[in-house]
């Protein structure tokens, strides 16, 4: 690849695609598919239940803060937008982020760059750089694959090597349940620390493993804890934040790393709590009083199928490291995939019934799905199991098969995905209770800890129960009376103990907040069945842009 002419001159401009999201449409928008991450996948049967917020494209976010070409960004503009920067600005680059499933989103938007811009050099990564033949399929000047840091630092002749400058990152944005939508307080929200992209364990479904370099191969942003530490020092002053979303594919993996930032965070009396991705295997690799330490608040497993043989799990009781986890207070958002080669007719029910009975806090459930780019999609290609004519907008797992499973129909695999999600909010109720009941149980647990930074954590989480978490107790018990009366009855018993706990505040809010929440979670539940979905709002972002004027 050349560099650009311009260099580091080049003005330059990075977008997400272009919305709406939510809403079918021919650039490959699908209802089912909102740009939200626990409503499209993992609370979506949960109602007026379910945590929905939005997430920056924390990809194009990094590459901005990395360059010092003078740069805008457009998060989650529309077509007319989109249309009006490229009048408004004469970029002599344009670079698109996508995912697979946008990617008519991303030829329509190759297509309006030659029309409006036609000097500005076209780039497009992501991952929907993976898919073969993309060269064929949209008009760009280079398609990235992989990690596009160093790549757009070589294209605009800087050094590729420079230490990564990491952005301040609010995580969530926007964030609503049961009809109500919290205020954007600064420090409310957790803020995203990206350490590394890629995962070394290889799984052969896995996307960000393969895109990366897979198995064996990953890219840090930060090797030691030490940097780590500076990096989150940084963004805590800046943001005002005591919680970070460590959005690092395995991060306990690295445990020298993680180690280390406890050694940090100790002799600082950093009292932070971090929200991470881990396998089962690298959980195993510390002691619980290592994770309560660490700040471990919240933890996304894969769960897989135990009988799956995925080496991340093995030797793992993962019912009881569920349990052990929610005693100490750490969320757990279990991970389950339908549809893998050993499941039948016969067996995926009781599979499913299994993974719901882990009685994780959040649960997620996936197709296993050859997505391209993966091993498994090599192999399955390979076997001649590809479905024809499957729309690429439709390959993301939480629709229907795009492949021949050997026992279950394309059209079963979307009924059994949506059952999962029912049974999962049947037996275990909303996602909140559940979560509400693990920050009990981690307070309890160390509300007189000799660690002073843990005993502020968890005073710090269980403020939320004691108040309005639990005028949301008073609603669920309500709710759930006609549905699901034993369900009905544990939620009673938990908004006991809470008040039992904390008989003041707690009774307080419930009788003062809780009908007011009953009101909006009814409202909300009435728009749901209406049809109402939420976009995310649209950003602009300029940076070293006084020099381009
Ligand atoms: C945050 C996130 C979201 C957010 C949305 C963020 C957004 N604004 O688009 C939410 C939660 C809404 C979301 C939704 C979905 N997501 Co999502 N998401 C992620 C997640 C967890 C993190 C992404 C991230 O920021 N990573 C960190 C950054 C630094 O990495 P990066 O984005 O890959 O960027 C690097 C390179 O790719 C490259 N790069 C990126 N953009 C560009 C642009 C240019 C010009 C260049 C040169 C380079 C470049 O450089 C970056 C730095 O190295 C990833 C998993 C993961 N670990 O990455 C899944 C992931 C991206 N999502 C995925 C999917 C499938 C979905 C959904 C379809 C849900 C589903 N059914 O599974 C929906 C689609 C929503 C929609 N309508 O578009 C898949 C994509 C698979 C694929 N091969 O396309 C991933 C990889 C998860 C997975 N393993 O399956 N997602
Ligand atoms: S452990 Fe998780 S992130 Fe790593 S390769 Fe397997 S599925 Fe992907």
């Amino acid at each position: 690849m050349d560099t650009h002419p311009k260099g580091n001159k080049a003005r330059v401009l990075l977008t997400s695609v272009f919305g709406p999201y939510a809403q079918d449409d021919e650039f490959g928008s699908r209802s089912i598919n909102p740009m939200e991450l626990y409503h499209n996948q993992v609370t979506r049967a949960q109602g007026c239940f379910s945590l929905r917020m939005f997430h920056r494209s924390w990809g194009i976010m990094m590459i901005q803060a990395n360059i010092s070409a003078p740069c805008s960004l457009l998060d989650f503009p529309s077509r007319k937008a989109f249309a009006r920067e490229l009048r408004k600005h004469r970029y002599d680059i344009v670079g698109i982020s996508s995912i697979i499933v946008n990617v008519r989103k991303v030829r329509e938007m190759c297509r309006m760059v030659r029309e409006i811009s036609p000097k500005s050099a076209i780039v497009v990564g992501g991952h929907v750089a993976a898919i073969p033949g993309l060269e064929s399929m949209i008009d760009a000047d280079h398609i990235v694959r992989g990690e596009g840091i160093s790549w757009m630092r070589r294209y605009l002749g800087e050094d590729e090597h420079a230490p990564i400058r990491h952005p301040a990152i609010v995580s969530g944005l926007e964030t609503r349940i049961m009809g109500v939508r919290l205020p954007n307080r600064k420090g409310g929200t957790a803020a995203t620390i990206i350490p590394s992209v890629g995962c070394p364990m290889g799984c052969n479904f896995c996307t960000t493993s393969a895109f990366f370099g897979g198995k064996g191969k990953f890219v840090n942003f930060y090797e030691t804890g030490d940097e780590l530490f500076e990096v989150m020092c940084g963004i805590e002053a800046e943001l005002k934040v005591h919680s970070f979303f460590v959005m690092d594919e395995n991060f306990l993996l690295h445990r020298t790393r993680a180690l280390q930032l406890l050694e940090r965070m100790k002799q600082a009396g950093k009292s932070w709590e971090l929200a991470v991705f881990a396998s089962a295997n690298a959980i195993r690799k510390y002691t619980m009083q290592e994770l309560v330490e660490l700040g471990v608040s919240w933890v996304w497993m894969g769960l897989e199928s135990p009988a799956a043989g995925y080496s991340k799990l093995q030797g793992t009781d993962l019912g009881q490291l569920v349990q052990e986890l929610r005693e100490h207070g750490i969320r757990v958002q279990g991970s389950t995939i339908i549809g893998l080669e050993h499941h039948t007719p016969g067996n995926i029910v009781e599979e499913i019934e299994s993974a719901v009975g882990y009685g994780t806090d959040f649960h997620q459930f996936m197709l296993y799905t050859p997505v391209p780019g993966t091993p498994l999609y090599q192999q399955m290609a390979e076997e001649r199991r590809l479905l024809a004519g499957v729309d690429l907008a439709d390959i993301h797992g939480q629709f229907k098969f795009n492949f021949q499973h050997r026992a279950i129909s394309r059209d079963d695999s979307k009924k059994l995905l949506d059952w999962a999600f029912r049974r999962d909010f049947e037996r275990n109720g909303p996602s909140l209770y559940r979560m509400c009941r693990t920050i009990l149980q981690g307070w309890r647990r160390y509300k007189d800890c000799s660690d002073e930074r843990v005993r502020e954590r968890f005073a710090r989480e269980v403020r939320k129960l004691s108040s309005a978490y639990n005028a949301a107790l008073w609603v669920m018990e309500r709710e759930f009376r006609k549905v699901n009366r034993s369900l009905s009855q544990q939620i009673h018993a938990l908004r006991c103990e809470v008040e039992k706990e904390f008989p003041v505040a707690a009774r307080v809010t419930a009788a003062a907040i809780g009908p007011i929440l009953l009101w909006t979670a009814r409202r909300e539940e009435k728009r749901l069945a209406a049809g109402c979905t939420y976009e995310p709002p649209m950003f602009v972002e300029r940076r070293n842009w006084v020099s381009a004027s």
